[in-house]
């Protein structure tokens, strides 16, 4: 196949996410893509001609950035099904932690598992993220929780965006439980993570961000600062699981110290949301936990909003409280069970999200200069994503500039 370096995008409804809020929607709108970048963008009539461009005739339907994850835990060994029959049968996630079980039993089939294991049982949950136009998303470690084992899920996380020729964005998230080896020793194993694990992961070039989970089944606010303030010295962003259960502050610390993100929040008492919004670091909700985990908290949103907190959302993909692997599906979610708009849930995917990463430069919105990662969709309307469940009308996906599906471009 000619692989020509322009490609113009003609007849689009654009979702273009420039501006602060709506969608910044063009209609009966071009775009060009020149080598990995968007060109041009403008009304259809005034689109250039040129030679050696591919022409894709949109036919009205809707053109938008590529969508992010930003928040998964997508490698890891096995599965949790049993964990989910018996919280059917009556037993709580946190009763479940406290036996064992939990994110415990991902660690062990996570040690068990070899470096090829892990890459083949997490191939399919990242392909079903991409089939729904994903064309960035991030993956934490914290399922092998001892530096070997950590270092191991990372680089399979590194090879899963090699592979597919995807970005992915790999946060450290040492301090996501304590392994049986340190019960009752969380401070040791705190030092374990800031003097050993993280420095070792990080000289791998394995780190592009530092995560922590500050909850009462996890690790105390002061423990948490500990390992933020260690990424800090290494130069590293951060970001915090906080508030998911129960409130200790986790979220104002974390974003009092400048963190990227902070996650969850469905216990942020509104007093704290003032600390994100000065900050500027972004809320990313997590509907899908909210909703596996049958939670009725709903995060302080009205706050947020009022104080003006960017809110990305993401699927939190994980064996225990988030196994799905659907944006669309969260889209749907922040709608119903979060009250969010449709503009809203859809920038929560694709600009807050790219901020979320610290990518906001480059990706996550329509704007000439950003690359060229775009998303055509069979609907004409922005608010078909999230209306809609069970149907993915993703036609085709660019990234960089390069097809990654595009059996129904034109
Ligand atoms: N919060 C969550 O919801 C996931 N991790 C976290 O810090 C749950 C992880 C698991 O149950 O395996
Ligand atoms: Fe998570």
């Amino acid at each position: 196949m000619k692989l020509m370096s322009r490609t113009l995008f003609d007849n689009a409804t654009l979702a273009t996410l420039q501006g602060d809020t709506g969608y910044g929607l063009r209609e009966q709108a071009a775009l060009l893509v020149d080598g990995d970048r968007i060109a041009w963008i403008g009304d259809a009539a005034e689109k250039p001609s040129l030679d050696d461009t591919e022409v894709i005739d949109c036919g009205h339907r809707l053109l938008s950035p590529g969508l992010i994850d930003c928040h998964t835990h997508l490698v890891y060994g096995g599965d949790r099904a049993d964990e989910f029959e018996a919280r059917l049968e009556g037993a709580s996630y946190a009763e479940i932690a406290a036996r064992g079980g939990g994110i415990l039993s991902t660690v062990a089939a996570t040690r068990a598992a070899s470096e090829e294991q892990l890459f083949t049982e997490s191939l399919p949950r990242l392909e079903a993220l991409l089939d729904e136009g994903v064309t960035t998303l991030e993956i934490k470690s914290g399922y092998g929780l001892d530096t070997d084992n950590e270092i191991k899920m990372l680089r399979v996380a590194a090879r899963l965006g090699r592979e597919l020729g995807i970005d992915i964005k790999k946060t450290f998230l040492g301090a996501h439980a304590l392994p049986p080896e340190y019960q009752e020793r969380a401070d040791d194993y705190i030092a374990l993570v800031c003097d050993q694990m993280l420095p070792r992961a990080h000289a791998e070039g394995l780190v592009d961000a530092v995560d922590v989970f500050i909850e009462t089944i996890a690790f105390s606010r002061a423990q948490g600062e500990r390992v933020l303030a260690r990424a800090q010295q290494l130069g590293l962003p951060i970001k915090a699981h906080a508030e998911q259960l129960s409130d200790l502050g986790g979220a104002a610390m974390a974003a009092g110290r400048g963190a990227l993100s902070v996650d969850h929040l469905e216990y942020l008492a509104a007093g704290d949301v003032a600390a994100l919004a000065s900050s500027g670091s972004v809320a990313v909700l997590l509907p899908g936990a909210f909703y596996v985990l049958r939670e009725t908290q709903l995060p302080p949103i009205e706050t947020m909003r009022a104080e003006g907190v960017p809110i990305a959302l993401a699927t939190d993909a994980n064996p225990g409280s988030s196994p799905l692997h659907s944006l669309l599906l969260i889209l749907n979610m922040a709608c119903t069970l979060f009250r969010l708009t449709p503009a809203e849930a859809l920038r929560g995917v694709t600009r807050n999200a790219a901020r979320a990463l610290g990518m906001e430069a480059e990706i996550g919105s329509l704007v000439i200069g950003k690359r060229a990662d775009l998303v055509l969709w069979d609907v004409q309307r922005p608010a078909m994503l999230c209306y809609r469940v069970g149907v993915n009308p993703c036609a085709a996906v660019m990234r960089a500039g390069v097809w990654h599906r595009r059996e129904a471009a034109a």
